[in-house]
């Protein structure tokens, strides 16, 4: 079995009854009725052994959930279902991308906001597609917070972490409507460059991210205007290596935290934020864990 659906964890965490009724913690606000949110966790770590990065990043969903379930849940917060885990366990993410597609087309039209937790950035495209079928009329924006284009072309090896935007062109090379904010440059080809120029992606350099989040409000701003809904997607390897190391290609510039922080409220201000992924978390290289608190701090931002 390539793919397997995994039904959700039971969520635990402290406790403290003697605080009264608003001592409330994530892990207290899974699966409450009525939630406006939900999450499912992608278990894959075939796009980043195909884009020759270390594995670990099927251990992600885990990781972020357990991170996840102890921090304070924010006032007026309605609680998220969580829908599970979908484990890939071949080399190949393609059978992954369609469950993941599949499990997203059906959820999106329940809830105000479905969270992804990666995966690599392979997630991105079983993410794209779940939305375009949720909204197979919508013109749909993506916001990409991250140090790389993932444009690069479908070699021999297929499909990757490298690959997930070349494919959502591929798909919709007309509707594709693309800006990426936090780019290294050192960490970008010319020819993903000169390729990302010729698709009219909005290219925001991480140098230009260092001390405000400004030089990427407008690119937001416009991306919103100009679609109906946007899929938003989180790179963790955006941050600097310091912040997270426990990514699949850390960073050694990086974009600050709370600039990160900064771009996704913008984006999530639009309202138009339907779906959203954050990718890359790498369990196994996050020794003191820190990554991960990172991860879950976005994580909670996402749901809310
Ligand atoms: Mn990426």
């Amino acid at each position: 079995m390539p793919v397997q659906t995994l039904p959700p964890p039971v969520w635990t965490g402290r406790s403290d009854p003697e605080d009264g009724a608003l001592a409330l913690r994530m892990h207290h606000l899974a699966g409450k009725a009525g939630a406006g949110a939900a999450l499912i966790g992608f278990c894959c770590d075939a796009g980043v052994v195909r884009n020759k990065g270390n594995p670990g990043a099927a251990e992600a969903p885990g990781a972020i959930r357990a991170a996840l379930a102890g921090l304070a849940a924010p006032a007026g917060f309605d609680g998220f279902r969580d829908a599970g885990d979908i484990a890939v366990t071949g080399d190949d993410p393609g059978p992954g991308q369609d469950v993941l597609a599949a499990e997203l087309a059906a959820l999106i039209g329940d809830y105000r906001r479905v969270v992804v937790l990666g995966g690599g950035h392979e997630t991105a495209f079983g993410s794209w597609q779940g939305l375009r079928r949720a909204l197979p009329e919508a013109k749909i924006g993506i916001v990409n917070i991250d140090a790389h284009l993932d444009i690069r072309a479908l070699g021999a090896a297929g499909a990757s972490s490298g690959t997930p935007f070349f494919q959502i062109h591929q798909d919709d090379p007309h509707g594709f409507d693309y800006a990426v904010l936090g780019l290294a440059p050192e960490g970008n080809t010319q020819a993903l460059t000169a390729r990302a120029q010729d698709w009219g992606v909005d290219m925001i350099a991480d140098r230009e991210l260092q001390v405000s989040a400004e030089a990427g409000f407008a690119a937001i701003d416009a991306i919103a205007a100009r679609n109906d809904a946007l899929y938003l997607t989180v790179d963790l390897d955006v941050l600097p290596a310091s912040v997270a190391p426990g990514v699949s290609a850390p960073a050694a510039r990086g974009v600050p935290l709370h600039v990160v922080e900064a771009l996704i409220d913008r984006a999530l201000a639009s309202g138009k934020v339907r779906l959203a992924d954050m990718v890359e978390l790498s369990p196994p290289r996050d020794t003191a864990g820190l990554s991960a608190r990172v991860a879950a701090l976005i994580a909670r931002r996402l749901l809310i």
